[in-house]
């Protein structure tokens, strides 16, 4: 199977051996462990409501160079990498200090492959929100990521990557990424402080991510939404309510949406095109998370569901969203 677009997503069941053809950049397999004998990385995490694997796969047509960087491993072809790395704290090492070794080797790799741009980055914590050593264990996380950036001379303030972090009940440090020749346009939501700039009260260092990222590739743009939640200025909003919540979470990812439109060479991005992954802390909230979008978004909405914790312990609900748009749909 050939594809004519720069770079397509498309959730399968199973990863067949078939399906690892000759357009497959990256695979990640939801529900699954780690470890895995294929060649994709695993993100235990619950799909919703079965149960089951999900396997998400970024396509995008060959010829490919694969290799990898120590642990991590990545493939490209020549507009694109995909990178991913699951690493463990063992011994002394601390969950700081794994994030910071996790993007030294994102960054070592951009370095050796020549694409010199984070397009996307998602992460999964094991335990997000426990404590770890004095500090919660996400603001752990921040730091290392910061340290990192900062050392790799990469944006870490307007910039920087789009990026979802959600956590997971145990296991590895999962990072997975998608880089870029070109520059990719960052997008910030007017609604929303930048996170790079929050305050204090959420930890020492701030989260490294923009709000979106939009990647012109050609033919095409790619709009990568970061995780986006119940956040308005810094705030999280609504913190009883997952209807709210989901209400709220939609009308940040429709401001984001309209800002990407004003950056866009193609315009026309919108709120009912999107594919979204839908990450719930609570598994019974799926029904009434699922009628939100259905009212907002329509029927027809490409969405997978997930169970995950989230960055704040009041958040029940975060979204993370791609839209693509063609040329010749202008
Ligand atoms: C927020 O808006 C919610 O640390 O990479 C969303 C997306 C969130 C990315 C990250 C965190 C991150 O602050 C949490």
């Amino acid at each position: 199977m050939s594809v004519q677009h720069p770079l397509r997503i498309l959730d399968l069941q199973s990863l067949a051996p078939r399906d690892a053809g000759e357009d497959l950049l990256g695979a990640v397999i939801y529900g699954a462990p780690q470890t895995l004998e294929a060649a994709a990385v695993g993100v235990p995490l619950r799909v919703l409501p079965a149960g089951g694997r999900t396997c998400t796969t970024w396509l995008s047509p060959g010829p490919f160079v694969e290799g990898h960087t120590g642990e991590l491993n990545w493939r490209h072809n020549e507009h694109l990498l995909f990178g991913s790395i699951s690493l463990r704290e063992a011994g002394q090492s601390t969950l700081q200090q794994v994030s910071h070794q996790a993007y030294a080797a994102v960054f070592e790799t951009l370095r050796l492959t020549g694409f010199p741009y984070l397009a996307r980055c998602w992460n999964y914590l094991p335990r997000i929100n426990l404590d770890g050593g004095g500090l919660e264990r996400y603001r752990q996380f921040n730091i290392g990521r910061q340290d990192a950036f900062i050392a790799a001379e990469q944006a870490w303030l307007a910039g920087a990557p789009s990026a979802c972090a959600l956590g997971t009940a145990e296991g590895d440090l999962v990072l997975y990424f998608l880089a870029s020749r070109v520059l990719p346009q960052a997008i910030e939501n007017p609604r929303q402080i930048s996170a790079y700039r929050y305050p204090e009260r959420y930890g020492p260092r701030s989260p490294t991510f923009s709000r979106a990222s939009l990647l012109a590739l050609p033919g095409q743009e790619v709009l990568f939404i970061s995780g986006t939640a119940s956040i308005v200025g810094h705030e999280s909003l609504h913190r009883d309510s997952v209807v709210a919540q989901t209400e709220e979470t939609l009308r940040n990812i429709a401001v984001v949406v309209e800002q990407a439109n004003l950056k866009s060479g193609i315009g026309g991005f919108s709120s009912r095109e999107l594919i979204l992954k839908v990450f719930v802390r609570h598994a019974e909230d799926i029904p009434v998370v699922a009628q939100v979008l259905r009212t907002q978004l329509g029927p027809d909405l490409d969405v997978i569901y997930l169970q995950a914790d989230i960055c704040r312990a009041e958040l029940l609900v975060e979204i993370e969203a791609f839209g693509f748009r063609d040329e010749e749909r202008k």
